[in-house]
């Protein structure tokens, strides 16, 4: 076996969703550097023009594209344009932090429809030509939420703890074909999704949850985008061809952890 060929994913196209900043583009970045070919979606034209230019920045000439990932028929229409996928990351998704009574059945549902059902629409789109090239990798972004709530995420860790589930049911269903499908599980990580639960006071002390956050970790510290290289990296390359159905927590230690203890 030659090690150097393990994590390369030369010959390669992924398909990041979402990926135009944030845990996404940090993802795209790491699998253009093991080799692959990088082609991103997301909603704003904005953010795809910044992002064309951030990934250029890096000497990655990605190929981007405005799609939904909720709209089935701009996913078909995408994955068209994109021909061959390898490897697909579902990693766009959204959060609405209200307390459940407060909230209404259409911010839960378009919560659900971004997290849940669109790596649904998104996975179905791939499978058969993975299938048809004899195998591929899908990496399914979920969240610490996936195993635990708390207040106002209710949508949220319903749709995380439900991406758990399908990516158990697509490696249950797809593995015989060599598709193996797993989940990244990214602690609390500074984008733009957290930055409400980061940002200092307008008078300046620490956010409440900043200082939660770090006394949940054993780590010590939030999560970098860039702490996930390594995650994605090896659930895309033939490193993980026997990994299928797992999610592999990069979290700092906050699951395995229940809290600093009283001095
Ligand atoms: P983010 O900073 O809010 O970025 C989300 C990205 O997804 C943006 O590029 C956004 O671009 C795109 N997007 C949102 N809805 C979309 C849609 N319907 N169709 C296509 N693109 C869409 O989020 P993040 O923190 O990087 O999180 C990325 C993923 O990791 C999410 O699934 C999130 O739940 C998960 N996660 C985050 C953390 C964390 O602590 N940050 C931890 C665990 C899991 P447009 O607005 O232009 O569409
Ligand atoms: C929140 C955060 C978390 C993180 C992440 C943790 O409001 O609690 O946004 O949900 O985004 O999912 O793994």
């Amino acid at each position: 076996m030659n090690f150097g060929e393990l994590f390369s994913l030369k010959g390669k196209t992924a398909l990041v969703t979402g990926a135009a900043y944030g845990i996404g583009f940090a993802i795209a970045e790491a699998l253009a550097s093991a080799g692959a070919e990088i082609a991103f979606c997301c909603r704003s034209s904005e953010h795809l023009k910044k992002a064309l230019e951030d990934y250029s920045a890096k000497g990655i000439s990605a190929r981007g594209f405005i799609c939904d990932v909720t709209d089935e028929s701009a996913v078909a229409n995408m994955v068209g344009k994109i021909g061959r996928i390898d490897i697909l990351v579902n990693n766009a998704g959204i959060i609405k932090r209200i307390p459940m009574t407060d909230m209404s059945a259409e911010d839960f549902k378009e919560v659900i429809d971004t997290d849940l059902t669109a790596p649904f629409i998104v996975s179905k789109a791939v499978i058969q030509g993975m299938i048809e090239r004899g195998g591929g990798k899908i990496i399914n972004v979920c969240s610490m939420m996936s195993e635990l709530g708390r207040e106002t995420v209710s949508a949220y860790a319903s749709a995380k703890g439900g991406l758990k589930m399908l990516t158990k049911n697509i490696a249950s269903e797809y593995g015989r074909y060599n598709v193996q499908c797993n989940g990244i599980g990214p602690g609390y990580i500074a984008t733009p999704q957290t930055a409400p639960l980061r940002e200092p006071r307008p008078d300046g002390t620490k956010h409440p949850f900043d200082s939660f956050i770090i006394s949940k970790t054993p780590a010590g510290r939030w999560g970098a985008p860039e702490d996930l290289y390594g995650a994605a990296v090896f659930l895309a390359s033939r490193a993980s061809d026997f990994v299928n159905g797992q999610i592999l927590y990069v979290d700092g230690g906050i699951l395995a952890y229940i809290g600093r203890q009283p001095d």
